[in-house]
C-alpha cells in the first residue's frame, strides 16, 4: 500500500488532477482504493499561483521504484516540464508512505523527507489515511496534522462554480 501527493498550479489544475487518478488507475500494478477532496493551497517557495492539492491510497504491486517510474511517467503525460525546484507545474506525483518502509536512496526517499512539515499534504492524508503511521517520527498522519498550520489549505467545493452562493 503506497499513499501519494498529488499537485497541480498550472493549467487547468482539475481536469489534470482527475485525469492523472484516472491514468493511475489505468496502470497495471496499480489500484486506486481511495482519494481525497481536492485542496487549494498557497503556494510554498517562489511567487507562483496557488496550487489545487490531493492524496491518494494505491495499491501496488510494483516495486517503490517502479512506482516512481509510473508516476514520472504520468506526469510526462500530463505536459509536465521540469524547471526551478520549486516551481510551478502542471502535474507533480510524490511519494509519501510505502507500507512502513523507510528508505534514502539518490532517487527515492521515502517517507517523503518534507511529508510531515506540510499542511497541503497533511490536511487531504489525514482524511483518507489519518492512522497511518509515519514510520520515521512514529506518530499517525492525524496527529502530524495538528502540529502544523492549516489555515492556507482550503477544501475545494467544486458546486459552488456552477451555484449561486445563499
Ligand atoms: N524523489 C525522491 N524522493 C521522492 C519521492 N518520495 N517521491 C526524487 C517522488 N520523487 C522523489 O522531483 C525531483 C526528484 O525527486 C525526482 O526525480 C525523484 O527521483 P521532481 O518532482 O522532478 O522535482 P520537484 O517537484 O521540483 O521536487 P519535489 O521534491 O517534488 O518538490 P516538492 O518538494 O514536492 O515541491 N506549494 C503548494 N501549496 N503545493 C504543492 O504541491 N509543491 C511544490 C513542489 C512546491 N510548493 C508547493 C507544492
Ligand atoms: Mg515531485
Amino acid at each position: 500500500m503506497s499513499a501519494i501527493a498529488l499537485g497541480s498550479n498550472l493549467g487547468n489544475s482539475l481536469e489534470t488532477l482527475e485525469g492523472a487518478l484516472d491514468a493511475l488507475g489505468q496502470t497495471s500494478g496499480i489500484e486506486v482504493q481511495s482519494f481525497s477532496s481536492w485542496y487549494k493551497t498557497a503556494p510554498i517557495g517562489p511567487a507562483q499561483p496557488d496550487y489545487l492539492n490531493g492524496c491518494a491510497i494505491l495499491a501496488v504491486t510494483l516495486s517503490p521504484n517502479a512506482l516512481l517510474t509510473a508516476l514520472q511517467a504520468i506526469e510526462n503525460q500530463f505536459g509536465r516540464v521540469r524547471q526551478e525546484r520549486w516551481g510551478p507545474r502542471t502535474l507533480d506525483l510524490d511519494i509519501l508512505l510505502f507500507d512502513d518502509l523507510v528508505m534514502n536512496t539518490p532517487d527515492l526517499t521515502i517517507p517523503h523527507p518534507l511529508m510531515s512539515k506540510r499542511a497541503f499534504v497533511l490536511v487531504p492524508l489525514s482524511e483518507i489515511a489519518p492512522d497511518w503511521i509515519d514510520p520515521v517520527s512514529e506518530h499517525k498522519i492525524s496527529q502530524l496534522k495538528q502540529t502544523v498550520d492549516c489555515s492556507d489549505v482550503e477544501q475545494l467545493r467544486q458546486e459552488s462554480a456552477n451555484k449561486n452562493e445563499g
